[in-house]
């Protein structure tokens, strides 16, 4: 007797080993335009965004992760493929994407995932490799958004996107899931993306916020070269009154001002003309008398205090929005938690890349400076990141495909060109070698001008090559100047650290097959796709 129960004891242990580990599911959390500042994770002096937080305090948060081209398709075509924009075909917002691509989903679908994506994609195609799908097309609309559906056709829904984008995503965990397979969900919101449009919700309260005003939200670009001052993404000379700052397009007449882009107004059609007749007294009885005080003080404003007014504006709309995308992470966690979901998830959230919230008196991306090239980056994985964790690291969107076929147990393709981050994220560091990484920009000229430009980062230091119609290089001193004011790639105190990072430079466009005949290739068909 006692030794048959020794038997069977024996048993339930060896099976006990052998089983495999479950397999986690996996949610991929991305906003557009998100940037770190204004995740309170990262800094509070802008908004508190608990559940976002939420992620940081139960897994691991990244202060240096960072994207390869700091523009939405772009990104988005980097973390699909696992693979930098002059090998995946996507270099700009236009470029169609190659659909005959491997991604990670279909991959993580081939090796038995249920796969789910609801939110923006931003391609121009719809995605392979998912068993179910809600997308916005193109840049998508704050408000009675259109979707293309996979089995529904191309529908409207009313409502706010955001809002909306979360409701697909609960019905499918609801009524779609599979119990049986892991999933991976991707869920990706258009917010906060330009132009900025809250819930009513959080319009009412953000308008009657005011924010402190970044250091550097006078910036004249002394110092810097020619792509910082020929940049069209000011605040004060480039943002629209109607379609950003949502002054009515009636009361920009009254008052003699001229639409800032010829689509300024149109923009506020596109946008604020969305709503229905509800949404649209809500919104009024808001913006209206906001519309009456700015026509009372517009006369008499200064460049400065316009400067000022607009950075205020600004940032209550935006914020206002991200307000709305922090809800409704609370609402997918409380899901998970709920469901008991929560502890075989791994959940990232990021942003398909950083943003100007006022420094350098910008609003947008594009460049290799920090705003824009760094993103937030959060992680939780129950039991096997570390609570409370953080890493300085300099990881990339690049490394997202590899990171989550690993994490899934699926083998990494050889050609994707990043790293898997699952041992940074289990706490085994060692291995971890990287020490610079590459970026290069190429949607130039276009919408916002920013050069095209390419170049290296490492912890201490930036150097970048702008080029096509100028040869301009830049190295900026990551730890003296950390608002990268000054360029001092002409500082003969810093001769030896150009030659030493142009080296690494090459070495880094020749490991990840980038070239002259590359960056030839992407600007003669630029120019015939003109
Ligand atoms: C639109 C925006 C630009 C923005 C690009 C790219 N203007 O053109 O400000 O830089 O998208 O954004 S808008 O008034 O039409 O919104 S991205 O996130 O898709 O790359
Ligand atoms: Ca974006």
């Amino acid at each position: 007797m006692l030794l048959a129960l020794l038997v069977l004891v024996g048993c339930a242990e060896a099976t006990k080993e052998e089983e495999p580990e479950k397999r986690p599911n996996i949610i991929f959390m991305m906003s557009d335009d998100h940037a770190y500042q204004a995740i309170s994770a990262y800094s509070n002096h802008l908004i508190e965004t608990p559940n976002i937080d939420r992620l940081a305090k139960e897994g691991m948060i990244f202060t240096n992760a960072c994207v390869t081209n700091s523009i939405c398709a772009p990104s988005r075509a980097v973390i699909l493929t696992g693979k930098h924009s002059h090998l995946n075909g996507k270099i700009d917002n236009r470029f169609p994407f190659d659909t005959t691509q491997m991604t990670f989903p279909q991959l993580l679908q081939d090796a038995g995932y249920q796969t789910a994506m609801f939110g923006k994609l931003h391609f121009g195609n719809n995605p392979k490799g998912f068993d179910q799908f809600k997308i916005l097309p193109g840049q998508g609309t704050y408000y009675n958004p259109d979707f293309i559906t996979k089995n529904e056709g191309r529908i409207r829904v009313e409502g706010y996107t955001t809002d909306l984008i979360t409701d697909m995503t609960l019905d499918w965990m609801d009524n779609e899931r599979d119990s049986e397979k892991p999933f991976l969900l991707m869920y990706l919101h258009k917010a906060p993306h330009r132009e900025w449009l809250p819930p009513e919700r959080h319009y009412k309260e953000y308008i009657k916020k005011t924010f402190p005003e970044p250091a550097t939200l006078f910036d004249n670009y002394d110092g810097r070269g020619s792509a910082a001052k020929e940049a069209e993404m000011n605040l004060l000379t480039h943002m629209n009154w109607a379609g950003d700052s949502k002054i009515y397009p009636e009361v920009m007449d009254e008052l003699g001002i001229p639409e800032t882009a010829n689509w300024d107004k149109r923009a506020f059609e596109r946008e604020v003309g969305r709503q229905n007749e509800e949404q649209r007294a809500a919104w009024d009885a808001v913006y209206g008398p906001m519309n009456e005080e700015f026509k009372k003080k517009y006369p008499t404003m200064t460049d400065k205090e316009k400067m000022q007014w607009r950075y205020q504006r600004y940032m209550q709309d935006y914020l206002g929005s991200i307000a709305a995308v922090d809800d409704n992470v609370g609402r997918l966690l409380h899901y998970l938690d709920e469901n008991d979901l929560t502890d075989n998830t791994l959940i990232i959230y990021t942003s398909d890349q950083g943003f100007y919230l006022g420094e350098h008196g910008w609003f947008d991306k594009r460049f290799i400076y920090d705003e824009s090239f760094k993103t937030p980056l959060l992680a939780r994985w129950p039991g096997k990141i570390e609570p409370g964790s953080s890493s300085d690291l300099m990881v990339q969107n690049l490394d997202f495909a590899q990171t989550l076929l690993d994490a899934a147990g699926v083998a990494q393709p050889d050609d994707m060109q990043g790293e898997s981050l699952v041992p940074l994220l289990t706490g085994k560091m060692d291995d971890w070698t990287r020490e610079a990484v590459y970026y290069h920009y190429y949607e130039y000229p276009s919408v916002h001008m920013v050069k095209r430009h390419y170049g290296i980062v490492t912890p201490e230091y930036k150097l970048a090559h702008f080029y096509f119609d100028v040869d301009e290089w830049e190295l900026y001193d990551r730890k003296k100047d950390t608002q990268e004011m000054k360029n001092v790639y002409d500082d003969p105190a810093y001769a030896e650290v150009v030659a030493e990072l142009k080296t690494k430079l090459a070495e880094l466009r020749v490991k990840y097959k980038d070239s002259e005949e590359l960056d030839q290739k992407y600007i003669d068909a630029y120019q015939l796709d003109k």
